[in-house]
């Protein structure tokens, strides 16, 4: 796009949201300091780097495509994060798994791995100036084959991944005191089962134990802030899942800990943006999981639809952005996985800046007096303003690709780096 044409549009932006209260330079600078934690599963379908070929195993989620080029090495993924982040404006963190440390070529068990094994990702994230957060990785392993990890029945196993669990909160609190911002650790496990269980009582309170044995371990809050993230169910998992939403949500707030609204983790009906307002009111703060669910699917990339709107829109409305920790959990092999992370990213973005832009103090007012048919009707109107004139312009003062200028850049990544990974 041309730079006098990304103005001329800009400017006939502005005077339009103006009209309505709305100062479009003040959402911009707000935008800037929205951080997205960006998933680092996306580059290499949820494969990891415990040993070469790993591919994601069990655990109730799966990928499905094999579009060529992923990350078959810790290099090639962060030259594909550092392709990804060239392309996206505002403050970006990286989200890591368990699974994706540095172990040298030798098999680093799960009860085993330190704060070591992600030294060069500490290193490289200070380099970049961005914060890290970190998941415990409780799938994908053959103590995880029978579908129960922190709520089995076998005490070996179960110490095993309280063990991990553990551990992964200590690498998490490390991130965060060496870069001075800190980290958020997400615990998800697939426990769950294919049919209807007859004691889900005794399961829910082995995981409770089990949380309560992680969690007796203390961080200070500057370093590291844990969540605890739900599902409805997974492929395997479909009758019950011991880690369900009610599990968690009363867990977060007896402890004082994030709970992870995960939006492909609810039935099809269920709106998460609704959800917000009153969690808000019993923890600190939140931790999002922004996907796109379909049908049975959790995982697709996420795009600009009602769902996310609301998240985005029941956060600034509430003005809660500050206490709401933005991350995303998509991961699709059918199509280019750089351009997964920058469409999905750009629609997380611009959701939020569209409820930025919203006229909220007007709407207020019409809602208090009872217009509902002025709330109605420019809550309508809002659709067909040029919001999109104001994220290219964001993108361009940020020195990043506008409009549709990314998509070129990304099939000449593809031509010149990923085709060639054979
Ligand atoms: C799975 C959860 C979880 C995972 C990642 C890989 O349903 O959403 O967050 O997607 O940990
Ligand atoms: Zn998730």
């Amino acid at each position: 796009m041309k730079k006098v044409d990304i103005e001329r549009a800009y400017k006939a932006a502005k005077e339009q949201y103006a009209a309505l209260g709305v100062d479009t330079d003040k959402v911009i600078e707000q935008m800037r300091n929205i951080p997205i934690s960006l998933h680092c599963w996306q580059t290499d379908d949820v494969g990891g780097f415990e040993k070469p070929g790993a591919e994601l195993g069990g655990g109730g989620i799966q990928v499905t495509g094999n579009f060529p080029g992923k990350a078959r090495t810790i290099q090639e993924m962060r030259q594909d994060l550092e392709k990804v982040f060239s392309l996206l404006p505002g403050k970006l963190r990286l989200s890591l798994h368990a699974i994706y440390g540095e172990f040298g070529g030798k098999l680093v068990d799960r009860d085993q791995i330190e704060t070591k094994h992600f030294q060069g990702w500490i290193d490289w994230a200070k380099k970049k100036g961005i914060g890290l957060d970190f998941n415990c990785t409780c799938f994908s392993h053959p103590y995880a084959d029978d579908g129960y990890t922190l709520s089995s029945r076998n005490e070996k196993i179960r110490k095993f991944w309280v063990e991990h669990v553990k551990r992964c909160r200590k690498i998490a609190a490390d991130m965060g005191k060496q870069l001075g911002i800190p980290a958020v650790h997400n615990i998800w496990i697939p426990d769950g089962s294919k049919d209807t269980p007859v004691d889900r009582s005794t399961l829910r309170k082995i995981l409770k134990k089990s949380l309560d044995e992680i969690f007796s371990v203390k961080y200070p809050k500057k370093y590291l802030k844990d969540s605890v993230e739900s599902k409805l169910f997974g492929i395997g998992s479909e009758s019950m899942v011991v880690g369900s939403h009610d599990f968690y949500l009363g867990y977060a707030v007896k402890n004082n800990i994030m709970i992870t609204l995960d939006n492909g983790h609810f039935h099809p009906t269920e709106q998460v943006g609704d959800k917000i307002s009153s969690i808000l009111l019993y923890v600190d703060e939140i931790l999002l999981h922004l996907t796109r669910g379909v049908r049975w699917d959790s995982d697709h990339v996420l795009t600009l639809n009602d769902e996310l709107l609301l998240i985005a829109q029941e956060i600034v409305r509430a003005g809660a952005l500050n206490r709401v920790n933005i991350g995303l959990d998509f991961f699709d092999a059918s199509l280019n996985r750089i351009g997964a992370y920058v469409v999905g990213t750009r629609s997380a973005q611009i959701a939020f800046m569209y409820a930025l832009l919203e006229p909220l103090k007007m709407l207020t007012e019409f809602e208090i007096k009872g217009k509902n048919f002025e709330r109605l009707a420019y809550l309508e109107l809002m659709k067909t303003k040029p919001f999109g004139a104001v994220y290219d312009y964001y993108c361009m003062k940020s020195g990043k690709p506008a409009g549709e200028d990314y998509i070129q850049e990304i099939q000449k990544y593809e031509k010149d780096v990923l085709l060639k990974r054979k």
